[in-house]
């Protein structure tokens, strides 16, 4: 396939997938009063807390503003002996129910795909995208926003990354979970040429990362797509110490805490850093943030029947959800059966980046990956601690990360970049980011080696498991 066929059909269908690319929507949520307030709050409550260990980074340098959520913990609710705490109706009036009639769940059989997303298998399991799961750009996006009411920003976002990073950008189609056959250039005919795509559960790429809050790393015992019930026990004994009964924005920030601290000891190949790192980080969050019954933030609640059923979390024994030594098997993925509300309003680009940049404050993780003489080879350096900052600096990992992802897979060179580059520089504009990625101009290669290591640093390149480093 000449390269020139392949930009044609990637351009036209990208300027659809990016509906978001309105600077109004976003500049309207970075002024939001509370979500600045808030931000506001968290960052000065930790800058005081780290302020003896951390004299390089400064607060609020142009701090913008930010997410709308985090408020999570001070909500009214119920009690109920058997779902836990159960949102007050007052708190889910007027906002959708689910399951609908007309997506019954149903567990998927043996060829259909499924991964290392509860939310992308939830959605297969009630009919929400193709229940093979191998799923286009276009259909995550238009589920996602119905069931979990995912800003369009953010689906394309994912969706986009799945697609180029793990799946077929011509027809825009990947795999939930592992490699298919069915995805690939021509519906996978060329794949004993090409390859074929690894699906969103390709490790190390943009999408599938280390440290995930129930699924093992990639290196340890090679399965990084299935639930770990061990892993979900330490989350649920988190909601009890930390989220005082819910899966919670502080339950979720320490259970990564540990998590990260347990991989890195653990797995020799460790690696964590962007932008994959951001979308495990940014999973974390969405464990309450569209998860929870009702909205967050706003009397929503990430109880323990909401959580497991999503999770596909079974416990062994009923009614026991206040007991720490709690354990459980797994089921597929699905709605509560019960009702479940959908979050009010959707969750953009800028509060998951929040959320990204809370879980990230909390736990500070440092960014990296193991190199083959056990050293630690590092990420970025000075990554910025405001959202608006932090979204500019994604922005740019997402750039730095996908030349050396394509030059890996599939055929597609610099053209394919250049055109991406000159089709997302206006989000990023948006986000009022300075666009200064070395493609979105044309200008040379060797330029993009600087700006690589600034945003991803070395670890992509030496780090033994970051997918890219190679043992010849
Ligand atoms: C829009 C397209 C989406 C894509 C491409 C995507 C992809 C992924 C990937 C690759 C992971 C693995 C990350 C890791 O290694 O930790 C993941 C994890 C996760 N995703 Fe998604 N996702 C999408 C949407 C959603 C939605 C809508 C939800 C919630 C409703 C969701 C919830 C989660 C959660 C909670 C995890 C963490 C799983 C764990 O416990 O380890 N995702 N997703
Ligand atoms: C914890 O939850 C209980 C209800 O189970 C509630 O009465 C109490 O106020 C909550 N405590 C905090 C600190 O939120
Ligand atoms: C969600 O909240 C509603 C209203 O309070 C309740 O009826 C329902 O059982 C809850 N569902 C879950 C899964 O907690
Ligand atoms: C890239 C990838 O998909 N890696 C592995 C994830 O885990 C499964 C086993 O469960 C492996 O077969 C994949 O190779």
């Amino acid at each position: 396939m000449r390269p020139s066929t392949v930009c044609v059909a990637f351009l036209a269908s990208f300027a659809c997938s990016f509906p978001w690319l309105k600077p109004e929507g976003i500049e309207t949520l970075l002024n939001h009063p509370e979500a600045q307030a808030e931000i506001t709050k968290r960052l000065t409550e930790h800058e005081a807390i780290h302020a003896n260990q951390r004299e390089t980074r400064q607060l609020n340098t142009g701090l913008v503003g930010g997410l709308v959520t985090l408020l999570d913990g001070t909500l009214s609710a119920v009690l109920d002996n058997v779902l836990g705490l159960i949102p007050t109706n007052e708190a889910v009036k007027g906002l959708k129910r689910f399951p609908e009639e007309k997506h019954p769940y149903q567990a998927p059989g043996p060829t259909d795909q499924r991964g290392p997303c509860p939310g992308l298998n939830t959605l297969a399991n009630h009919g929400y995208i193709p229940r093979n799961g191998i799923a286009t750009i276009g259909q995550i996006n238009a589920a996602t926003a119905a069931v979990f009411n995912m800003g369009a920003d953010l689906s394309s976002l994912l969706a986009t990354g799945g697609a180029i990073d793990g799946g077929d950008i011509i027809s825009q189609k990947m795999s939930i979970g592992g490699a298919d056959d069915r995805v690939g250039v021509l519906n996978g005919a060329l794949n004993k040429v090409l390859g074929t795509p690894s699906g969103i559960a390709g490790h190390g790429k943009f999408n599938e990362g280390d440290a995930s809050a129930t699924r093992e790393d990639f290196y340890l015992n090679g399965d990084n797509i299935s639930f770990k019930p061990e892993l979900f026990k330490q989350l649920h004994q988190q909601a009890i110490s930390k989220g005082n009964g819910t899966y919670n924005v502080d339950a979720i920030k320490e259970h990564f805490k540990n998590r990260y601290a347990a991989s890195k000891a653990a797995n020799k190949q460790f690696y964590f850093n962007l932008p994959s790192s951001a979308v495990v980080m940014g999973a974390y969050y969405f464990i309450p943030g569209f998860f929870s019954n009702g909205t967050i933030g706003a009397g929503g609640i990430a109880n323990e029947a909401s959580i497991t059923s999503f999770y596909g979390a079974k416990p062994t024994k009923e009614g026991q959800w206040s007991d720490p030594e709690l354990t459980y098997t797994h089921v597929p993925e699905r709605i509560p059966e019960q009702g479940w509300y959908r979050r009010a309003t959707p969750m953009t680009i800028a509060e998951a980046v929040g959320g990204i940049l809370d879980v990230y404050l909390y736990a500070l993780p440092p960014m990296g990956g193991s190199g083959a003489d056990q050293s630690w080879v590092v990420g970025p350096a000075n990554i910025p601690n405001n959202p608006q900052a932090f979204s500019c600096f994604l922005y740019n990992a997402i750039y730095a990360n996908f030349p050396s992802e394509l030059f890996n897979s599939v055929v597609l060179v610099e053209t394919v970049v250049n055109a991406l580059s000159g089709l997302i520089a206006p989000g990023y504009k948006a986000l009022g980011c300075t666009v200064n990625f070395p493609d979105a101009t044309g200008t040379g290669v060797s330029q993009y080696d600087a700006w690589s290591k600034m945003y991803v640093g070395d670890a992509k390149y030496k780090a033994t498991g970051s997918g890219w480093y190679k043992t010849t």
